[in-house]
């Protein structure tokens, strides 16, 4: 089979092109979901497609599309990821896959082969949880897999709420629906992106196969305390929600501990922000809001972990004789990856003699949406040192190379495939 070489130079200049949207001090990344940046990002990307000569289409939350079309109308193999990032992260998390997809739609284009069916680079809008706590929200709608319900508790730091800015772009609970895609219009969805992980760097692998992705159970906890005088307040009278939160941020690291192990699930828990009210020195807190991000593979473990995550809250709250609030921002079960998509990824790998870890992913991306919807499959490649949302995430420009030749080889085998 006649397999396109990707334009490596022109791939790498675009990648570069996205990563200075945001830019920051030590070459950090910000480009927070509806972010002037991040708009910006999704601007570039358009341009880029209609050079590419592809049919481009924006969907009422943002999401972007550039389709080659093929002789007939039929079910269209999709590969994307995301061009949001979190705050002061790095170049290569999402545009990896969006530029990645682009490259190899228009190396296919350029080459003049012919598909039998269509190909769709795509850019989800807003896959991390770092603006509004809620991830993957452009893949979930167009899973259809949401209701407006479940923004309730998407607010972001400065108090905007998610429900607003979807209103403010004409998307209301009335058509929420209208944005989901109808499945029968895609044959299959693929995502190149960075492992964020030290697997494949330490099994001196090339190319991760990824077989499942672990999920999310992601809560606010409210202490509510009372805030008082720092200087004139005994110890025994106070209500101070932050010492609560202290207690129960060390609870959170000591029982995702307990199910670190392999067989209890590979559980992580992490409480990345924390809101202190009044906030000043000299004032015990009266308020404490804790964003907690249980994940796991095992489906059972990261339940449990919740729960006692919860109960503990609760007992803790009792115990220090005060309030506490626990509001749910999203449940999501892991996900399964498609075995045909893998076993086509692993089969492009074996004779292409490129050296491939099968494995599960420990972080969360579209495809998790994508797979609710349609048979799916991810293409990793190594991060050095394992470092990622971090401005030193970084990937050999060769291996970015290399994942997205084989992107190519993989859609045009998923093009013709029987899935
Ligand atoms: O948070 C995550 O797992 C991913 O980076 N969005
Ligand atoms: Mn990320
Ligand atoms: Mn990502």
């Amino acid at each position: 089979m006649e397999i396109p070489e990707i334009n490596k130079d022109r791939l790498l200049h675009d990648l570069n092109a996205v990563s200075r949207i945001g830019l920051g001090e030590g070459g950090s990344v910000t480009r927070l979901v509806f972010s002037v940046h991040e708009l910006r990002s999704r601007q570039l990307l358009v341009h880029l497609m209609n050079l590419a000569g592809l049919d481009v289409r924006v969907d009422a939350a943002g999401n972007v599309f550039g389709r080659l079309p093929a002789g007939r109308d039929a079910p269209a193999v999709l590969a994307g990821s995301h061009l949001d990032s979190v705050v002061q992260g790095g170049r290569y998390d999402g545009p990896v896959g969006v530029i990645g997809a682009l490259e190899a739609v228009r190396t296919i284009k350029e080459s003049g082969l012919r598909l039998p069916v269509p190909l769709e680079s795509v850019c989800f809008v807003g896959e991390e949880s770092s603006r509004f706590g809620f991830a993957t929200l452009g893949s979930s709608l167009l899973a259809g897999d949401v209701t407006m319900d479940d923004f309730a508790n998407a607010v972001d730091a400065g108090g905007t709420r998610l429900e607003d800015v979807l209103s403010s772009f004409g998307i209301y609970r009335e058509n929420l629906a209208s944005l989901k895609r109808d499945p029968k219009t895609i044959k299959a969805y693929f995502e190149l992106h960075i492992e964020q992980g030290p697997v494949l760097e330490f099994k001196k692998k090339k190319i991760g196969v990824v077989t499942a992705i672990a999920a999310p159970s992601r809560f606010r906890v409210v202490f509510r305390g009372q805030a008082d005088h720092s200087g004139t307040t005994p110890m025994e009278m106070r209500k101070d929600a932050l010492v609560a939160a202290g207690y129960l941020i060390t609870y959170i690291d000591e029982v995702c501990r307990e199910y670190a192990s392999a067989d209890k699930g590979r559980v992580v828990g992490t409480v990345g922000a924390i809101k202190v009210e009044p906030g000043v020195i000299n004032a015990i807190p009266g308020r404490a809001e804790l964003q907690v991000d249980v994940r796991s593979i095992t489906a059972s473990s990261k339940r449990k972990v919740a729960g006692r995550i919860k109960q503990r809250a609760r007992q803790i709250a009792r115990e220090r004789g005060m309030k506490v609030e626990l509001l749910t921002i999203r449940e999501e079960e892991p996900v399964a990856l498609h075995p045909r998509l893998i076993s086509l990824i692993r089969t492009t790998c074996e004779e292409r003699a490129v050296p491939f870890e099968v494995m599960p992913s420990g972080a969360g991306h579209d495809a998790m949406q994508m797979a609710k919807i349609t048979p799916t499959g991810m293409i990793f490649i190594p991060s050095v040192n394992g470092v990622s949302h971090n401005p030193t995430e970084w990937t050999d420009p060769e291996d970015i190379c290399l994942g997205t030749q084989l992107l190519v080889e993989t859609l045009i085998r998923a093009a013709h495939a029987e899935i």
